[in-house]
Parts: structure tokens; C-alpha cells; sequence
């Protein structure tokens, strides 16, 4: 009977597949349960997923001002889990209107931060739904847990079908400038963040910008920039929902909502 059970046991493990080390990302993490973020949007352009960002308001997407593209056929894909295929839960939007910030340097990369006017209101439901702006502006202490998720690039090299989560720590400004040196200044209006295991290499990268960054349960910022990604002692820097950005949020969506 035993030896039943040991001969069950074997042949088990030696179909479930070995979590390849590093190798189950965004970097370094993993799928998320289907529509377990429907709050998440996918901006894409030819079915690729270029950015992503959060539904904060029916018709208000909110992501990285660096993520404006110039070029059309811009669509916003909203309830997705795998993003650029049909799902039956998914409600496709095209952008009626760009606002990026209009303070956003694009060398110093402060106030990466646009809103995109949709061109239909979403219907909210168990796979769409919005992720409220903080009501607290307070800075995010180091040693905050936070977590993040995109279709953006995997250890791979590749994008993800799938969304995909990690989850990650705030870092101290000080010591993300030291890794930023000759490279950009780390504002009051930025977070960084880096895998909470320093042997686990996790983090956002191209492709992930513009989605949120959710600390304490808390909306806290939005994915921006970095040198590279995963790459050891090297956080990822994030725009911050600062009080100054909120208001702007607001203002822009009361001047400019459809009667
Ligand atoms: C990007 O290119 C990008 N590792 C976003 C985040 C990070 C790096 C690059 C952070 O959109």
C-alpha cells in the first residue's frame, strides 16, 4: 500500500512541471487569478500591450504620461486576463483624449502621470471595476509592501500573455538616488521599489508602465522607469500619488466629463 502511495507520489512530481528558477514573471512573479485586478487596463497597439494603467473612474484611465503615443489605432482593453486575444469579459475602448501632465519631462522623467478620456463609459461589473485614487497623499515609508502587475516583459525577454503580478518593497530616496547617480534625480514625487528578496530578482519592466502600484492596499503610485529591470540592488522608481497630482486628476476629469 505504501509503496502504492510512494509510486503515486513519484509519477506525480514527475509531471508537475519545475518552477523554473526566475524564469515566472512580470520579472520574477507570477499570474494573477483571472480578473482578480479589474481595475487593470492594457493600452495596446496592434493587439501588443504597450502600457498598462487603472480604471479611476468610468471613463478615466490613469497611467505614465511617457506612455502618449502619437501614432493610432490606440486601444484600451479593460476586464482582460489574457489581453490580446477576445475574452468574452473584456470591453474595448479607443483614447478620445490625451492628458499628460503638463509639467512631464521626459529627460528628468518627473511627473510621468496622464490621464486617457475614453471613448465610451465602462460598465462595471465582477471583471471591471475602479481602483479609487488614495484619500491619504501621505509619502509611502521604506519597508512597505506593495505590489504591482502588467503583461509587460518576463525574464524571458518576452511580453506576458497573461497578467502577472509581484510583489515588491519600498525603498528609501536616499538610497535609490545612490544607484541613480549621473543618471536622473529622485524627486519627493517618486517612490522606489525593489523584490523583497534580495536572491529573487523581481520587478516591472518595459511594457508594465503606467500600471498601478497598490501599497498597503492603497493606490500609491504608478510604474515609470528604471535601469534595466531585476537587475540586482536596482529598484524600479515609480511617480507618486502626491497630493499636487490628485488634485490635477480631479480637476482634469471635472473640466472635461461628458454632461
Ligand atoms: C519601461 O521601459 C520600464 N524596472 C518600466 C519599468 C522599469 C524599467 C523599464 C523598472 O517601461
Amino acid at each position: 500500500m505504501t509503496s502504492h502511495l510512494l509510486a503515486l507520489l513519484l509519477s506525480l512530481i514527475a509531471v508537475i512541471p519545475p518552477q523554473r528558477y526566475g524564469c515566472t514573471d512580470i520579472i520574477g512573479g507570477r499570474v494573477v487569478r483571472p480578473h482578480s485586478w479589474p481595475y487593470m487596463a492594457a493600452i495596446q497597439r496592434k493587439n501588443l500591450t504597450e502600457c498598462g494603467g487603472a480604471l479611476v473612474e468610468k471613463q478615466w484611465v490613469l497611467t505614465a504620461a511617457h506612455c502618449q503615443s502619437n501614432k493610432s489605432e490606440v486601444r484600451v482593453v479593460l476586464g482582460a486576463h489574457q489581453a490580446s486575444i477576445a475574452e468574452k469579459e473584456q470591453q474595448i475602448f479607443k483614447v478620445m483624449h490625451y492628458f499628460p501632465n503638463p509639467q512631464f519631462d521626459r529627460s528628468s522623467k518627473e511627473n510621468d502621470i496622464m490621464l486617457l478620456k475614453l471613448n465610451g463609459i465602462a460598465k462595471l461589473n465582477k471583471f471591471v471595476q475602479l481602483l479609487p485614487l488614495p484619500d491619504s497623499c501621505e509619502d509611502i515609508e521604506p519597508g512597505t509592501m506593495c505590489k504591482v502587475a502588467g503583461w509587460g516583459v518576463t525574464s524571458s525577454g518576452k511580453p506576458s500573455k497573461y497578467l502577472r503580478k509581484t510583489t515588491l518593497k519600498i525603498v528609501g530616496r536616499k538610497s535609490c538616488q545612490s544607484k541613480y547617480v549621473n543618471y536622473t534625480k529622485i524627486t519627493s514625487n517618486m517612490l522606489c521599489a525593489i523584490g523583497k528578496n534580495k536572491f529573487l530578482k523581481t520587478d516591472a519592466c518595459q511594457g508594465d508602465s503606467g500600471g498601478p502600484l497598490i501599497c498597503a492596499g492603497r493606490y500609491s503610485g504608478i510604474v515609470s522607469f528604471g535601469k534595466g529591470c531585476g537587475r540586482r540592488d536596482m529598484p524600479g522608481v515609480y511617480t507618486r500619488l502626491t497630493e499636487k497630482y490628485i488634485d490635477w486628476i480631479k480637476k482634469i476629469i471635472s473640466l472635461h466629463r461628458d454632461p
